[in-house]
């Protein structure tokens, strides 16, 4: 059963995804442009929440100052008509070739302020039209070949780009925070900033860091083999969750953008698991668009554009009802305390223990019997078995 959405539920998506005209690295486009005032107005028929962009997406590249404000005004109409907001918005330092070797780190230093400028243009729109989250993804700041880049004068500039963004952002007083969004390579060979881990440790080297989270994609952690649940989970402990981009990949090759839950179903559910009901021992959760950042396959036409659409909101709700079952099934819970999950939120410590205290006792290790606490099992199989009849809707 297609489950329908709810402004409610906070769902949001890219004037990209839906608006790709399916043109790939060995086809023409499939599909005819999307005006963005009809994307509006269908996202809302659907029961969606909002729509993001990138600044040429919505106002082509190059656009004279009366177009731009003349499409600025059409699609602010459509906003207010649909009551369609715009949590995010990102800039695009990908497509023309002024970026082939990136924006903020390309070798060029005319390149780099030029970039720049783009993005800090973009920001006032984004305060503008009352977005929370600047999505920055990096595509082309990277490279193919290992000697053409000094990486310490890459990560330097990257650092010194994102730190200008966000003094900014902070000098103008705007309610907006940045999301950086890792990717390991596509469209360049290797891309600064590959993995929701690579992203957080370059954070902690921001002067401006406070402002500055993360916005991981499913593909993007499962392209490196990674698992996007433990990866968000991880930037959620880190307080830097600050958007997330849902879409589906079926293993490591190229950028999929499937629809939601196509790619690993299985994790797609312990990703909706985690954001709808938080972790198992409570803590941060994580509040923002529920985005999907996925590619219409280019197979389909316009009425396939919308059913993948509307696919990937029923799906999430699916999970999100199969979630919440698993949560409240009393087998469940039982096989959690078999299996000992919610002891991993005791510290290992006692509470006022010394360092000397742990290693005066012997309880801690001259009395235990390796061989004997090895012996029995954690049932692990047994409570994955339980989700995946979960998921599977059998319970
Ligand atoms: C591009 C990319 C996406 C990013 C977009 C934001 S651009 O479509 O493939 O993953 O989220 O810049
Ligand atoms: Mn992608
Ligand atoms: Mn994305």
């Amino acid at each position: 059963m297609t489950r329908r959405p709810a402004p409610s539920d906070k769902f949001s998506f890219g004037l990209w995804t839906i608006g790709w005209q399916a043109r790939d690295q060995f086809g023409d486009a499939t599909r005819a442009p999307l005006d963005p005032v009809h994307a509006v107005h269908q996202l809302a028929e659907l029961g969606a929440w909002g729509i993001t962009f990138h600044d040429d997406d919505l106002v082509p590249f190059g656009s004279t100052a009366a177009e731009r404000d003349d499409i600025l005004t059409r699609f602010r109409a459509a906003l207010d008509a649909t009551g369609l907001v715009v949590p995010m918005v990102t800039t695009n330092t990908f497509t023309h070739p002024i970026f082939k070797d990136g924006a903020f780190t390309s070798n060029r230093r005319d390149v780099r302020r030029y970039g720049l400028r783009k993005v800090l243009r973009n920001v006032d729109l984004a305060a503008d039209l009352g977005a929370q989250t600047f999505v920055m993804w990096g595509g082309r700041e990277g490279a193919e070949y290992d000697g053409v880049k000094d990486q310490r004068a890459a990560l330097d500039r990257y650092r010194e780009g994102i730190d200008t963004v966000a003094s900014y952002i902070k000098s103008q007083g705007y309610d907006l925070r940045i999301a950086i969004e890792p990717k390991p390579n596509e469209p360049r060979g290797d891309i600064l900033l590959p993995t929701v881990g690579h992203a957080l440790g370059f954070i902690a080297q921001l002067e401006h860091g406070d402002i500055v989270g993360l916005n991981p994609e499913v593909g993007h952690e499962q392209m490196a083999g990674l698992n996007y649940t433990s990866g968000i989970a991880q930037a959620l402990w880190s307080d830097k969750l600050f958007h997330i981009d849902l879409n589906g990949q079926r293993s490591i090759k190229y950028d999929q953008d499937l629809c939601f839950g196509h790619g690993d179903l299985l994790s797609a559910f312990f990703t909706v698991d985690l954001v709808e009901n938080g972790f198992l021992s409570g803590g941060p959760r994580y509040e923002g668009p529920r985005h999907f950042d996925y590619k219409p396959s280019r197979t389909e036409d316009y009425d396939g554009v919308w059913a993948s659409a509307a696919a990937n909101m029923s799906t999430y709700l699916l999970l999100k009802d199969r979630a919440a079952a698993y949560r409240a099934d009393p087998e469940v819970q039982a096989a959690i305390a078999a299996s000992r999950v919610l002891e991993l939120a005791e510290p290992t410590m006692a509470p006022g223990e010394t360092l000397a205290d742990l290693l005066a006792d012997h309880t801690a290790y001259e009395d235990v019997d390796p061989d004997a606490v090895a012996e029995a099992g954690y049932a692990f199989v047994a409570l994955n078995q339980l989700a995946v009849e979960h998921a599977l809707g059998a319970r």
